[in-house]
This record gives C-alpha cells, sequence and structure tokens, in this order.
C-alpha cells in the first residue's frame, strides 16, 4: 500500500469513545457510548471517514435512555454497536445503571428510532451479526455469543463461548464480520487504558472454533512513548473504494509524569491491509498518513472545530447534552426569543440534578465564552467532569466567583462585583507554558534549569474571565489536572456548560474554539475594553 495524503487524527476529538462505524452506500455513520449524559449515543455522519458532523442522538427520548436521577458518573449508556440490516438501522448498547442491554432500530439514522427491545443478558459492549440463514448473532464482552430474535427480544440459542483473547484482561468489544467465507472475531483486551490491545481471531462458523491470528494482537501502543495512548476499543469497516478501516478509541495525555488526559477517550481512525487472511494496523499517529486514492485521501481539510449556537432555533443542537435527564421545565428556546432560558432543578452543582446544559471539550486549547443575562439566579459556565470535579464560573446576586470543586475539597478562588445586566463568561484552557517539550529521558529531565512548580508539570491551566461594560477581567487560573481522568476516574471527559442553579437565566449565545487566544472584540461585544487584569483570590 503506497503512501497518499495524511489526514489528522482523532477524526473526532472529545469524548467520543467506543466508536462503531456502519457504510451505508457512500455514507459513514459513527456511534460512541455516552454514560450518564441526555441524549445518548451521538451519531454522526462523514462520507469520506475523515470528516465527521453530529448529526443528532440515537437515544433523545427518556423512555430510550433511562438514567436514574442518582445514576453514578460513567455509569448508564455504555458501548453501542451500529450496523445496518435488511434495510434498517440496528442499535445494540448497554444501559449499565439498567443492567439490561438494549436494541433500536430506525429506517433512517436520523430516526425515528424504535423504542427499546431488551435483552436481560450478562456483561457489556453487545454487538449484532447476521448469518446467511438469516440468524441474527449477539456477543458481548466475555467473549459470549447468543443467537437471538432481535425484534421479539428472545435468546433462541447460548450462551456459546468464542475465544477470550490473547489472555489479556477484560476482553471486551467483539465484533463479528463475514469476510470471504470466514467469521473474523475482533476483540479487545488489556483494559481500555495504557495496556489496551486489539486482537482477531477466525472461524468458518459464528459457532466457532476460533482461530487466532499469528500475531496478536494486531494492534497496541502497550509500553511505548507514543503520544496516542490507550488504542483498543475497535471497528471494522470496508470503504466505497474497497478499503478497510478501523476506527478506535484512544487518548492523549499531556505533561510530565505521569501524564494527565482531560480529553477523555476519542476516536481515531487507523488504515488496514489484509496479509495472508489476516487484518493487519500500523501504529496510530496524529498525523497519518492514507492508501494512495483511499477514500480518507480525498478528505476536504478538516472542520476548524469552532462551533457557535445563537439560539434562535426552538430545539437544542444535537451537540447540547445535560448529565442524567433534560426534564422539559429545565429549559426554553421561546421563553426569550433567541436565548436558551435555564431554569434550576438542583441548588448545587456538587449533586445529580442541577441544570446542566454542555458541550464536549473537543481540543486541548480551547475557548468557550457565553452571554449570559444572569436575571437574579445563580448561574455561570463551568467545566466539569462530574459532581466532585468541576470548576465553576459562577454569578450570584451582583458578583462573579471562580469555584472549585475536587473530591471532598470545595474553594472559591475569586470574587468580583458584577453590574447588572448581560456578561460574557468565558473559560479558556491553554497547554502553552504549562510545561516544557516532552521530555524523553532521565539526562534531559535533569538538564533542564527552570524551576519546576506546580505548573510546569501539568496538562493545562484553564483561566476563567468575565467581561462587563469594562471590559475583560482574568479572574484566575487553575491547575487543569484536577479535572482530568487520572484524578476523577471514569470513563469520560471533560465538558463545558451552562447552568443555573437557583432561579433562571438566559443565555444569548454560545461560541466554542480551538485555541486560547483572547476573543476579537466582534466576538465580545462592544465592552470599551480596558485591558486584562489578573485576580488572584484570596
Ligand atoms: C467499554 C469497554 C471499554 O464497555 O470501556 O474501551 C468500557 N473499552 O469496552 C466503557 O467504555
Amino acid at each position: 500500500m503506497s503512501a497518499g495524503p495524511s489526514y489528522r487524527n482523532p477524526v473526532v476529538p472529545g469524548f467520543h469513545p467506543d466508536p462503531s462505524v456502519c457504510r451505508v452506500g457512500e455514507d459513514y455513520y459513527l456511534v460512541c457510548s455516552s454514560f450518564e449524559y441526555f441524549p445518548g449515543v451521538p451519531l454522526l455522519h462523514s462520507r469520506d471517514l475523515v470528516n465527521w458532523r453530529q448529526i443528532g442522538n440515537v437515544l433523545d427520548r427518556p423512555g430510550q435512555c433511562e438514567l436514574p436521577p442518582d445514576a453514578e458518573a460513567s455509569r448508564g449508556i455504555f458501548a453501542p454497536t451500529l450496523r445496518h440490516h435488511d434495510g434498517r438501522f440496528w442499535l445494540i448498547t448497554t444501559n449499565v445503571s439498567l443492567g439490561r442491554h438494549l436494541i433500536v432500530t430506525a429506517p433512517e439514522p436520523t430516526g425515528p428510532w424504535s423504542d427499546p427491545v431488551y435483552f436481560d443478558l450478562p456483561h457489556v459492549d453487545p454487538s449484532l451479526a447476521w448469518d446467511d440463514d438469516g440468524n441474527c448473532w449477539l456477543t458481548t464482552s466475555g467473549v459470549d455469543a447468543y443467537r437471538i430474535d432481535p425484534d421479539r427480544g428472545e435468546v433462541l440459542e447460548g450462551p456459546i463461548a468464542l475465544w477470550s483473547g490473547t489472555g489479556g484482561q477484560y476482553p471486551e468489544a467483539p465484533h463479528l464480520y463475514r469476510i470471504d467465507g470466514w467469521w473474523y472475531l475482533l476483540l479487545s483486551e488489556g483494559g481500555t487504558h495504557t495496556g489496551h490491545a486489539v486482537s482477531v481471531a477466525r472461524s468458518r462458523s459464528p459457532r466457532g472454533p476460533f482461530t487466532p491470528a499469528p500475531a496478536n494482537p494486531i494492534l497496541t501502543h502497550r509500553s511505548s512513548d507514543r503520544p496516542v495512548q490507550a488504542t483498543g476499543h475497535a471497528d471494522l469497516v470496508q470503504a466505497v473504494d474497497g478499503s478497510w478501516w478501523l476506527v478506535l478509541l484512544g487518548i492523549r495525555a499531556r505533561g510530565h509524569w505521569p501524564p494527565y488526559h482531560v480529553l477523555g477517550r476519542e476516536t481515531f481512525l487507523a488504515p488496514v491491509r489484509w496479509v495472508d487472511g489476516w487484518p493487519v494496523v500500523d501504529p496510530v499517529e496524529e498525523l497519518t498518513a492514507a492508501p494512495a486514492g483511499s477514500a480518507p485521501a480525498d478528505a476536504a481539510p478538516a472542520d476548524s472545530g469552532t462551533y457557535r449556537d445563537d439560539f434562535d432555533a426552538t430545539v437544542l443542537a444535537p451537540e447540547w447534552i445535560s448529565p442524567r435527564r433534560r426534564p422539559a421545565g429545565s429549559w426554553s428556546l421561546t421563553a426569550r426569543p433567541g436565548w436558551l432560558t435555564l431554569y434550576a432543578a438542583g441548588a448545587t452543582l456538587d449533586l445529580a440534578g442541577a441544570t446542566i446544559v454542555a458541550l464536549r471539550q473537543r481540543h486541548h486549547d480551547c475557548r468557550t465564552s457565553v452571554r449570559m443575562d444572569p436575571d437574579g439566579g445563580t448561574a455561570g459556565l463551568t467545566i466539569r467532569i462530574d459532581e466532585a470535579h468541576h470548576y465553576d464560573l459562577e454569578v450570584r446576586a451582583g458578583t462573579v466567583q471562580v469555584i472549585g470543586r475536587v473530591g471532598p475539597f470545595r474553594q472559591v478562588f475569586a470574587t468580583r462585583a458584577v453590574p447588572p445586566g448581560p456578561l460574557v463568561l468565558t473559560i479558556a484552557t491553554r497547554t502553552d507554558d504549562v510545561f516544557p517539550p516532552t521530555v524523553t529521558s532521565a539526562a534531559e529531565l535533569a538538564a533542564e534549569t527552570a524551576p519546576r512548580g506546580v505548573r510546569a508539570v501539568g496538562c493545562d491551566m484553564i483561566t476563567f474571565e468575565v467581561t462587563g461594560p469594562a471590559g475583560p477581567v482574568v479572574l484566575a487560573e487553575l491547575d487543569g489536572r484536577y479535572l482530568s481522568t487520572e484524578v476523577a476516574g471514569g470513563f469520560t471527559g471533560r465538558v463545558i456548560g451552562m447552568y443555573v442553579t437557583q432561579g433562571s437565566a438566559a443565555f444569548d449565545w454560545c461560541a466554542y474554539r480551538p485555541g486560547s487566544r483572547a476573543p476579537d472584540p466582534a466576538e465580545v461585544g462592544p465592552v470599551g475594553a480596558t485591558g486584562v487584569r489578573m485576580e488572584h483570590a484570596p
């Protein structure tokens, strides 16, 4: 395979784990797990496998995405599989909070998606495949297979133990594929962190016996210093031009030892070639050479990553997610046309139940600004992993505060009076000046002369700004490590969201963009800039 043009990985940045992909004609569709967030299972579309746009969420009704009000963070909706069969789209996943697998179907990816058909079977990571006789096979982590009636929710045969990989922990994310007269069983093992690996076996029958590939794992970055780590949880797809590709998850950690990752697990794309009847995958790079003439080689440049919502529509765009639920009474796009009005449903961000409408953080360096009318409520902009790990820029009773909650600790870092009326709130993350270029050896580390304070070893710094009539003011800058998976644990990533914990507040617009450069005046409106002051308090 000769090298063609390159494309950038991850193809879907930010909290987009456990990808599953299917092709219908010239269109590709991709889904990811969503855990405690509603709506569940983001659905993305692409024509080239590189540029993806979110077109919806599969589980977009509470009856499909039953998340208990107190569902633990990183429970809820685990890894999905998306397939197209017999004129229908099929999505299977596990609601871990209910302990049930569920299947929903739709004539079109944009829906309507059916009510769930449930399967009460053990394990997670369910997948679907159909054999030539029309039998439907459900596989789960373990790896077990069941012959099922997917419409009636009935198990017809099984469990049948298939193959559990090469001995790594957690054999999971199994997918069965019918290719050239073989049944290939692709699975992941080693756990969804730096030990993660992808292995494959094949059989003439979906019931087995399976013969492992001679060179398993076919993909792993374990024990390597590659910038992309934790590569695994893969799904295979054949492109329109006949080339083969894996979508998989990986992480991009930053900072000195140990590195921290803050964007959760992201979706990467890797070319696959077939050698002696087995799939072969090269290590996954952030800049990946595409096979000449293959679909991604023809991809248009990736979008700039900016996102802006002026809240002029009457429905929320699919990118907006809320922890656990978004009850009808907690938001409105019509109460004040052109604004998103949020109403308090819970009194604190430290507990489940607060009104939050959030976007995934997709870039290590980014700025998110909102224009907010606090309208007497307690409201603001938060950057969070879960209820115990969040930093908030909060307006209440004529003041703006920067509040940090990490584990059992809660602290106010800055307080400043603000005039009544709309304000622009900004949370920015930046990786420059936080750590020196990656140090790869102890000798290089010893040669460093700069003093190594808290900031010198972190992954990013998070800046909190308010822009009122007097111009922009930086209120505080906090170490981003405390909002990382390494500290918070779990399977998600950071999100940045508007919230209200008392009364109501209205949001005129929200703008997200990569890069931590200060905004153009046009972006924040006429403010009579007086320069930026740093205020660290207490
Ligand atoms: C998922 C498992 C995994 O069920 O992480 O990366 C678990 N793989 O397959 C949670 O996403």
